[in-house]
């Protein structure tokens, strides 16, 4: 497997664009025959690169862990959720995107109709470092299905993952309909400014407004998934355990570098206390380390230390109280630098429990990205509502409840919400995944997922001549008559139905 990598154009004197219009081009040629080969030549093809990663699963989760940290396991489950999303996208292509009759109408009842949907060509997936195999996935596997191939940019921070997912592709396959170009921000806005059909970006929302700006200029769709300030909301009659579990694991895990993570808990009075008690002894058995043995790694992305000490320390200057591991926060907000190592020790920050947060908290409202979580009160589930849409994000949440999960789910303003378990919608292919507001538009995985990659083709053939035929200067009175009649039949009061 090919182990040097494109590096970013900071340290290569080549223009940036034109890395990446090579790798387009090639792209686009590939694409013919990609699409050529059909839905089950796809299939066939896609499930050989799955089972190439499968029998790879270690090595894959091996470069993961090194590059971002998260634990080896954790990897591992990463990479089985992106190999579902592999298998069902390369399944169900056939029956979502190939040509299906719809139905005519008594005016139209001369043209028989199909729709079926085509791919766009090439697409560039820009990729996140917090799940790089499972995040991207979501884009390549539903893009590729579709008959697409893709140019993928994966973070700065993960190349490595990103070009092991294009060689296991060529190996598999034999045929580059996967390429990764690597770089930083340079490279994703020359992908943005390249000939690819579409754009499907994962990030944050700074970036993802500059991205759909560039994008703007050659009207080119995008996806974007711009992060999120998930709740986790706990009824009176929510089975407590399992809802403190939940709240650890979906805060904690992975850091908290999750986009659909917990980061604030709304818990019904009624059971508040009984909530904190068990998130704060759930939450101390999680260590944050750099040995094997940790339950989360150190924090991936350097600035974010800094981001998640400046909330915790201006939680606690507004009065918030650290339940678990404030005192680490004593001090001033500790900064990375850049290039620090991985295995840098400032970049540990152990599971972090806050209580009585006032609501003007940055804490509250801005994306912390780390295992820090909020737990307030709340007199209802109409406040927990309210105070769930009160922010500019809307991805994921959660709801406990033994009776009125999913009337709560429905209620909270995100793109998909987890009834009696938490980030449950990322494992189920069939799930459209994506958010509102902040958190972006467009959606992966499902069926919404495949056909976001292509476009619709209507078809509309004669069967025989009508025999009113309206789209004719020929069209004198009678037919304007015939046709005036009908309309007033199909679609005139019925005085029987008032
Ligand atoms: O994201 P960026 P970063 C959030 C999280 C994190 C913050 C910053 O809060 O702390 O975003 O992370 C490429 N045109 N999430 O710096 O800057 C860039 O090379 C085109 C949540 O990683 O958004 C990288 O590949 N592309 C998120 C990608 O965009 C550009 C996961 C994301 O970079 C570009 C990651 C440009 N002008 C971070 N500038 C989630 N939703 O899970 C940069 N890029």
């Amino acid at each position: 497997m090919s182990t040097e990598y494109a590096v970013a154009p900071a340290e290569q004197s080549v223009d940036p664009s034109a890395l990446v219009t090579e790798a387009v081009d090639l792209a686009r040629e590939t694409q013919t025959w990609w699409d050529s080969i059909g839905f089950s030549g796809r299939r066939h093809l896609l499930d050989r690169w799955r089972q190439d990663i499968t029998e790879h699963l270690d090595e894959l989760a091996a470069v993961v862990h090194d590059e971002m940290g998260k634990p080896h396991g954790d990897a591992v489950l990463e990479i089985g959720m992106a190999l579902e999303h592999l298998a069902w996208a390369a399944k169900h292509a056939r029956r979502v995107l190939d040509r299906k009759r719809v139905g005519s109408t008594l005016l139209a009842a001369h043209l028989a109709a199909t729709v079926e949907y085509l791919p766009l060509g090439v697409i560039g997936v820009i990729g996140p470092w917090n799940y790089p195999v499972y995040t991207p996935m979501g884009a390549i596997a539903y893009a590729l299905a579709g008959g697409n191939t893709v140019v993928f940019k994966p973070s700065e921070l993960t190349p490595l993952t990103g070009q092991w997912l294009a060689d296991s592709f060529e190996r598999a396959v034999g045929r580059p309909a996967l390429l990764a170009v690597h770089g930083r921000g340079e490279i994703g806005d020359a992908l943005c400014r390249s000939s690819v059909g579409m754009i499907s970006f994962t990030g944050s929302p700074g970036t993802a407004r500059l991205v759909m700006a560039t994008c703007a200029q050659s009207l080119k769709p995008v996806l974007i998934e711009g992060g999120g300030k998930d709740v986790l909301i706990v009824a009176e009659d929510a089975d407590v355990p399992a809802a403190a579990a939940a709240a650890v694991w979906g805060g904690m895990s992975n850091a908290g570098q999750t986009c659909v993570g917990v980061e604030r808990v709304l818990a019904h009075e009624a059971v508040y206390d009984e909530l904190v008690a068990a998130i704060a002894r759930e939450a101390a058995r999680a260590r944050a380390g750099l040995d094997d043995g940790a339950d989360l790694g150190p924090i991936s992305l350097p600035k974010q230390v800094g981001i998640i000490r400046e909330q915790v320390a201006d939680a606690l200057s507004r009065g918030a109280r650290a339940v678990l591991g404030g005192e680490q926060f004593n001090g001033p907000a500790g900064e990375v630098a850049d290039g620090s190592p991985l295995e840098d020790p400032a970049r540990v920050i152990q599971p972090t429990v806050l209580v009585d947060t006032p609501p003007d908290a940055r804490i509250q409202r801005e994306e912390t990205f780390g295992p820090v979580i909020t737990v307030d009160r709340v007199a209802s589930m109409d406040e927990a509502i309210e105070r769930a849409n009160s922010g500019s994000y809307g991805l994921g949440g959660a709801v406990f409840s033994r009776k009125h999960g999913p009337e709560i789910a429905r209620r909270i303003r995100s793109g998909m919400t987890s009834v009696n378990n938490v980030i449950g919608f990322t494992g189920l292919p069939q799930l459209p995944f994506g958010g509102v507001g902040d958190s972006g538009f467009g959606r992966t995985h499902g069926a919404e997922g495949l056909r976001c990659f292509c476009y619709a083709k209507s078809v509309a053939r004669q069967r025989f001549t009508p025999p009113v035929a309206v789209t004719n200067f020929d069209r004198r009175a009678r037919v304007d008559g015939i046709f005036k009649t009908a309309v007033s039949v199909l679609h005139g009061s019925r005085p029987w139905q008032q």
